[in-house]
Formats: structure tokens, C-alpha cells, sequence
């Protein structure tokens, strides 16, 4: 069977890096690399440095680098379709999974590989037709990837007694059909949730990122740009964070890709991560709503301060790392800018933008006042009429997907363990610092 260049280009990588995680264990095993404050152990582990990833690295001023590129470095470097803006969102998952940037080959090849692969299968469509049309749709997600375990390579092969050294190669392969598969599953949510019912078939000719905006029924260039954006800005976020460190540690059970994808969506959906793009335009609109259109500065201050008062959090503000605006927030901000500039849910944002940071910094309770990704998507999905709040989630779903399966494929690759970490009791550590 012929195989794509990706999959050869990982299989001359994945040894080298396997030893050379072995013999930093071996030589440095002894070695301590951090510390645990009991802050930190009290407080979600906050800065602690204790989990590998290669895919990506956040820096809290500059925000995430790609396998080393920043945002606007991997958007100009990595190839773009023709005609269209935006680079190829399956570029991406190669760089992320090699650390190199694909050339447009490598990249066509790997499209087409996805074309191959996309058809749902029909179990999943009635899985789907079972589920109450309005139950939220991050749900439908996360059981219709789970649903397609059924498909497992890795299942598969580890029932057959495969070697541990092999574990990497059928991960990659679910992790290719679960990327094929996954923007046609998210769309016929889409279309039987909100639309009609009825399956848009995939398009040839388009891309990956185009053809799940086309599957969804938004046929607008324009919009497939912001897809492919999109798809590429929420992929991945080094491996801490909910829904990355979901996949991570479920997979390091050698549950498949398919469990430990699904797994990482219900983390997803929780409103202080993913779901807060869901939030965050609910709450945008309510401003909009009680001043009749976009506030001014200070009406948008005073409903940020109602807000607060009310004891709730800022929906799209603030991070557990950054300490600046997210630079994901700000290539949509320039999105908007280009295609939008005048839309009222736009200013009302970008009024958002203005004020909130200032009154977070008097608030004093937030380490980072400025938005994070979750403060812009909502805004240039509704500009092109995907209106439907709640799938705004899935749309996140189906780009971090990527991420985490890169670094699933790395985990398999080097032969990480499974993931156990020790607890103790409050008596212990107050107990030890009595003593
Ligand atoms: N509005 C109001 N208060 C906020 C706030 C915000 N946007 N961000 C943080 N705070 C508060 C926290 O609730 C916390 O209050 P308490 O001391 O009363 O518990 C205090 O400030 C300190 O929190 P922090 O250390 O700055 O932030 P955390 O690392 O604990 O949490 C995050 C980070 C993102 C959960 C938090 O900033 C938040 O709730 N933001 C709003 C929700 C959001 O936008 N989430 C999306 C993040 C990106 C993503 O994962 O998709």
C-alpha cells in the first residue's frame, strides 16, 4: 500500500526522538527540572512544569509558536489553495506532527488521503438521528467521535498483539480518519440541529478547511477563509490545558484516538474553557441588546462592572498563562478589520476591547485583564450567519482535534507511560509544614 509522505516522514522521525527521550531519562533521570509550590498544588498546578509536548509552546507575552512559528509566521509560511487567503489547516497538523513545514505536495497529498477517508459511516448518522435535535451539540460531538471508535486501527491492532514500538503508526492512522471524518460529523450536527436535515455532500474540488464550511451550507469564499482561520488558530495550545491534557492523559491508558478525542470535547465544553466563545458572544449581544445596538465606551464599562458586581466572570477575558492580548484574538481582530469593519457586533467587540482590560487591571482579581480567543470567534461566525450559538463550541472541537492528535501520535511515538501522579491528603500537607 503506497504511503503518504507524512506518514514517512514520521517513521524516520518517531526512533530518533523515542531515543532521544530515553537517553535524557537515562543521563538525567536524577536530575530536578522543577519544583511544587503548595500553591500550586492547591491551585490547578498553575506554571508547573511537568508535561512534555513538542507540538507547541505558549509564552505568556508572546502567546503560542507552532513547532517554533508564530501565528502570523505559520500563516504566511505554510502553502495556501488557490484561490484563497488562508493556509491549508491540514499543513498545519503536518507541521505540528513533524516540526516541519510541508511543502505544497506534501500537503495535496495529505488532502486527498482526508478525501478518502470522509465519508460517515452510516451507523453514525443514525447514532445521531437518536439524539434529541436540540440536546447541545458539543454532546452530539463528543458521542458521535466516540461512536466512531468503532473504526480503531489501534484497537484493532493491539487486540492482535502488535509491538509497542508499532503503537504510533495505527494511532496515526485513526487520527487521519478521525480528522476526515470529523467536519461531516459536526456539519450533519449542524444541518439537523438548526437546518434542515439534509446532508451536504463533501465538494472535490475544495479543501479540507472549505469543505466542512460547505458541508455546513455557507457557501461564501470569503467564509472558507475565515474556516481555514479558524481551524488553524484553535488547534493547539501546548499540552496543559483541558481539553489537550483530556487526550493526553486518557491516552496514556491506551485508550484510542477516538476515546481520548472525545474525552478532551467534554472538557471542551465546559465554559471556562471552550465553551466561553459560546459565552462570550451571548454576553456581547446582551450588551447590545440593553443600549439597542453598540454601546458606547462608558455604557460598555458599566455593564462590565454589573457584571462583575453580579459575582460572574467576563466571558473571553483573561487566561491561565497569557499575560497579553492572545495573538489568536488578534488575527481575527485583523479578520474583522479586513472584511468587517463597520458590523455592529464587531464594534461592539472591539468596545469590549477598549474598556475591559482597564477595568479588570482596577478589579485587581484577574493575572491577565486582555481577551483571549474566545472574545472574537463568535463575532465573525455570526457576520456570515452561522447564528447558532452553541455549535460555536464544535467549530473549536474540530480544529483542537488536530492539536491533540499530534500529540497524541508523539506520545505514542516515544513510548510515554501511563499518566499517575501521586496525592495526598490536607492532613499531609499541613502535617509537613507543621513539622
Ligand atoms: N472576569 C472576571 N474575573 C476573572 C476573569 C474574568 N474574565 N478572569 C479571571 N478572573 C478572576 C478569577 O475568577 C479568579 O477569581 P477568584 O480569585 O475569586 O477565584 C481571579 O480572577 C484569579 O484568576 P486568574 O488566576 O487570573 O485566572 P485562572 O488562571 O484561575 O483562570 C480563566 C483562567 C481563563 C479560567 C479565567 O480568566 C476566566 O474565567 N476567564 C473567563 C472565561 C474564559 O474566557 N475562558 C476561556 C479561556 C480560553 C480557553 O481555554 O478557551
Amino acid at each position: 500500500m503506497k504511503t503518504i509522505k507524512l506518514k514517512e516522514r514520521l517513521s524516520e522521525l518517531i526512533p530518533k526522538w523515542r531515543d532521544e527521550g530515553r537517553s535524557l531519562a537515562k543521563e538525567h533521570g536524577a536530575a530536578k527540572f522543577d519544583e511544587i509550590k503548595i500553591s500550586q498544588l492547591l491551585g490547578g498546578m498553575r506554571g508547573l512544569k511537568c508535561l512534555p509536548c513538542e507540538t507547541s509552546y505558549l509564552d505568556p507575552m508572546e502567546g503560542i509558536r507552532f513547532r517554533g512559528y508564530t501565528i502570523p509566521e505559520a500563516r504566511a509560511k505554510l502553502p495556501k489553495p488557490s484561490p484563497g487567503e488562508e493556509a491549508y489547516p491540514t499543513g498545519l497538523w503536518y507541521l505540528l506532527l513533524t516540526g516541519e513545514m510541508p511543502d505544497e505536495s506534501a500537503v495535496l497529498e495529505l488532502e486527498d488521503e482526508m478525501r478518502k477517508r470522509a465519508q460517515v459511516p452510516d451507523y453514525i448518522l443514525r447514532t445521531l438521528d437518536s439524539l434529541p435535535k436540540d440536546m447541545h451539540p458539543m454532546t452530539q460531538i463528543s458521542l458521535g467521535v466516540l461512536a466512531l471508535q468503532k473504526e480503531s486501527e489501534f484497537a484493532k491492532r493491539y487486540n492482535e498483539g502488535m509491538k509497542k514500538t508499532e503503537y504510533w503508526e495505527p494511532t496515526f492512522e485513526d487520527a487521519l480518519t478521525l480528522h476526515a471524518k470529523m467536519p461531516g460529523v459536526a456539519a450533519y450536527i449542524y444541518r439537523r440541529s438548526y437546518k434542515d436535515g439534509k446532508i451536504i455532500p463533501p465538494d472535490p474540488k475544495l479543501d479540507w478547511g472549505a469543505n466542512f464550511a460547505h458541508m455546513m451550507g455557507v457557501d461564501n469564499p470569503e467564509y472558507y477563509n475565515l474556516m481555514r482561520l479558524y481551524l488553524i488558530l484553535h488547534s493547539d495550545h501546548e499540552s496543559g490545558n483541558v481539553s489537550a491534557h483530556t487526550c493526553f492523559l486518557v491516552g496514556s491508558a491506551l485508550s484510542d484516538m477516538y476515546y481520548s478525542v472525545s474525552a478532551a470535547l467534554d472538557g471542551l465544553a465546559g465554559p471556562l474553557h471552550g465553551l466561553a466563545n459560546q459565552e462570550c458572544l451571548k454576553w456581547v449581544m446582551e450588551v447590545m441588546k440593553t443600549f439597542n445596538g453598540p454601546p458606547t465606551n462608558e455604557q460598555m464599562e458599566k455593564f462590565a462592572w454589573d457584571t462583575l458586581n453580579s459575582g460572574k466572570v467576563i466571558p473571553g477575558f483573561g487566561h491561565a498563562v497569557l499575560r497579553n492580548v492572545d495573538p489568536r484574538y488578534a488575527a481575527q481582530r485583523e479578520f474583522a478589520l479586513k472584511h468587517m469593519p463597520d458590523d455592529p457586533i464587531f464594534k461592539t467587540v472591539n468596545a469590549a476591547y477598549e474598556v475591559i482590560p482597564p477595568v479588570l487591571e482596577k478589579q485587581g482579581k484577574a493575572k491577565n485583564p486582555w481577551p483571549n480567543v474566545d472574545a472574537h470567534s463568535g463575532c465573525l461566525q455570526y457576520y456570515y450567519g452561522v447564528k447558532e450559538i452553541d455549535f460555536y463550541t464544535v467549530l473549536f472541537g474540530v480544529s483542537r482535534a488536530m492539536g491533540i492528535s499530534a500529540q497524541a501520535i508523539w506520545a505514542r511515538g516515544v513510548g510515554l507511560p501511563i499518566e499517575r501522579p501521586k496525592s495526598v491528603t490536607i492532613k499531609m500537607i499541613k502535617d509537613a509544614m507543621s513539622g
